[in-house]
């Protein structure tokens, strides 16, 4: 299969403590997507900088820091066509209330400082995160049974 990717997903603090882990992950698994690696834990402050390292100067950075630190995460790497562009589709708009029903922000979130998922922008974005948050241990290499029906 052609266009095979892999990105990173964050489940942020809220979406452990409002219950709703389960769901959000049964939307990538319903879509076809493959995860491949999934663990939770808790940031500490140098892990954040450094995923957040691109909002430094923005006015909202110290609130993200102390968002995603404030308790535990669930992180997951994604493999699938096209993974890194189609899970932000499913992800939708940073702003729930900008994001289009179907999407997860939209249908789980109101708030844009407390908006459940982060996923990948880039290829460069999906390597340095999986880099940040995966060994290359912990990644599994497996065939799901209706990967035949997916592509
Ligand atoms: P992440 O990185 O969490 O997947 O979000 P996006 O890629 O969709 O959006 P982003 O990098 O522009 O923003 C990162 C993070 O900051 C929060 N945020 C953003 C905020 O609290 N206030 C703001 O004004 C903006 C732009 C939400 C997501």
């Amino acid at each position: 299969m052609s266009n095979l990717e892999r990105t990173l997903v964050i489940l942020k603090p809220d979406t452990i403590q409002r219950g709703i882990v389960g769901e959000i992950l049964s939307r990538f698994e319903k879509k076809g997507f493959k995860i491949i690696g999934l663990k939770m834990m808790q940031v500490n402050r140098e892990v954040a900088e450094k995923h957040y390292i691109e909002h430094k100067d923005k006015p909202f950075y110290e609130e993200l820091v102390e968002f995603i630190t404030s308790g535990p995460i669930i992180v997951f790497v994604v493999e699938g066509k096209n993974a890194i562009k189609n899970v932000r589709k499913l992800v939708g708009a940073t702003n729930p209330e900008e994001a289009l029903p179907g999407t997860i922000r939209h249908d789980y979130g109101l708030h844009i400082g407390k908006n459940i998922i982060h996923a990948s922008d880039s290829k460069e974005s999906a390597e340095r995160e999986i880099d940040l948050f995966f060994n290359i241990d912990e990644l599994v290499e497996y065939k799901r049974i209706d990967e035949q029906w997916i592509y």
